[in-house]
C-alpha cells in the first residue's frame, strides 16, 4: 500500500512558470534598469537549468558573458532573485494562478485516507508556502509534513537529492511512495531517488523523455473531466484516485 506522495510543485500543483515566474522575473529585471526579457519561447530554454538564481546565472553565461566578470555580479543576481520572489508571491496573493485539475481532489483523498503528504521542489520555500496558502487556504501548508525546497539542498534538480532529502525526514522507503511531476529533470530527479512516478504534462513539457515514468497524462482529471493517457495503464478510472493508484 502507499503510505505518501511527494509532490514537485512548479508546473505540477500550478501551471506556475509561464504566467507566474517568468513575468515576475521580467519585471525584477526591469525594476533594476535592465533591458533582459524572457519571452515565452526563451523562457522554455532557459527552464532546462532549474532554480531561479541558477537560471539567471545560466542566461547571462549564454547571451551576457561579459557581466559574470563583474565583482558584483554575485550581489546582483541575489537582489534579482529576492525582487523576482516578492513580485511572484505577490501575483500568487492576488490569485492570479489556480491549482491543476485535480490536485485538489487528490490531495483530499489522499487526506481522508491517511497518506501521508510531502513537497518536494526547486523553489523557493515562500514560493511554496504563498502556492498552497493562496489556493488551499491558510491551514493547508500543514497537509504536508514534509516541504523540502529551494536551497536545503545544494545540488537542484535533475538530481535525487531533493527527493531523498524528503524520503529521509518521512523516513520511508521510496518503494511505498509515489512521486507527482510534470519535467524531464523532475523524473530524473525523482526516479534517482527510486520513485514510481505519475507524470502531468503542460506546454512547456509537452516533448519532454518521459522515459521510466509510471504513468505519464494530461492532467490528473476530474471524475467527470477524464484525463488523457499518455503513457501507461490508468485502469478503469477517467481520472487519477487512490483506486487507480493502487492499481499501478
Ligand atoms: C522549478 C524551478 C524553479 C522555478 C523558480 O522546477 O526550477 O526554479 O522555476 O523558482 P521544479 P525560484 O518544478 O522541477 O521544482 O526562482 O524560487 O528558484
Ligand atoms: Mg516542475
Amino acid at each position: 500500500m502507499i503510505q505518501a506522495f511527494i509532490f514537485d510543485v512548479d508546473g505540477t500543483l500550478a501551471d506556475t512558470e509561464r504566467d507566474g515566474h517568468r513575468p515576475a522575473f521580467n519585471q525584477a529585471f526591469k525594476e533594476a534598469g535592465l533591458d533582459w526579457h524572457w519571452d515565452v519561447a526563451l523562457y522554455g530554454e532557459l527552464l532546462t537549468v532549474t532554480g531561479g538564481k541558477e537560471r539567471i546565472n545560466f542566461y547571462v553565461e549564454r547571451y551576457q558573458p561579459e557581466l559574470k566578470q563583474d565583482i558584483n555580479f554575485p550581489k546582483l543576481v541575489a537582489s534579482l532573485h529576492r525582487e523576482k520572489t516578492r513580485i511572484y508571491t505577490e501575483l500568487l496573493s492576488a490569485g492570479m494562478i489556480p491549482l491543476r485539475t485535480g490536485v485538489k481532489r487528490l490531495l483530499l483523498e489522499a487526506r481522508a485516507a491517511n497518506i501521508r503528504l510531502a513537497i518536494a521542489t526547486t523553489t523557493t520555500p515562500a514560493n511554496v508556502t504563498a502556492l498552497v496558502t493562496h489556493t488551499l487556504g491558510e491551514d493547508a501548508l500543514a497537509w504536508f509534513e514534509v516541504i523540502a525546497a529551494g536551497d536545503v539542498v545544494p545540488a537542484k534538480k535533475p538530481a535525487p537529492d531533493i527527493y531523498q532529502w524528503a524520503l529521509n525526514k518521512l523516513q520511508l522507503d521510496p518503494a511505498v511512495c509515489l512521486a507527482f511531476e510534470d519535467s524531464e529533470n523532475g523524473l530524473k530527479s525523482s526516479l534517482g531517488a527510486g520513485l514510481r512516478t505519475i507524470v502531468t504534462i503542460n506546454d512547456y513539457t509537452a516533448d519532454h523523455d518521459f522515459n521510466g515514468a509510471a504513468l505519464v497524462l494530461t492532467d490528473l482529471g476530474e471524475p467527470d473531466v477524464s484525463c488523457r493517457v499518455l503513457q501507461g495503464v490508468l485502469t478503469g478510472n477517467t481520472c487519477v484516485n487512490l483506486d487507480a493508484l493502487n492499481h499501478l
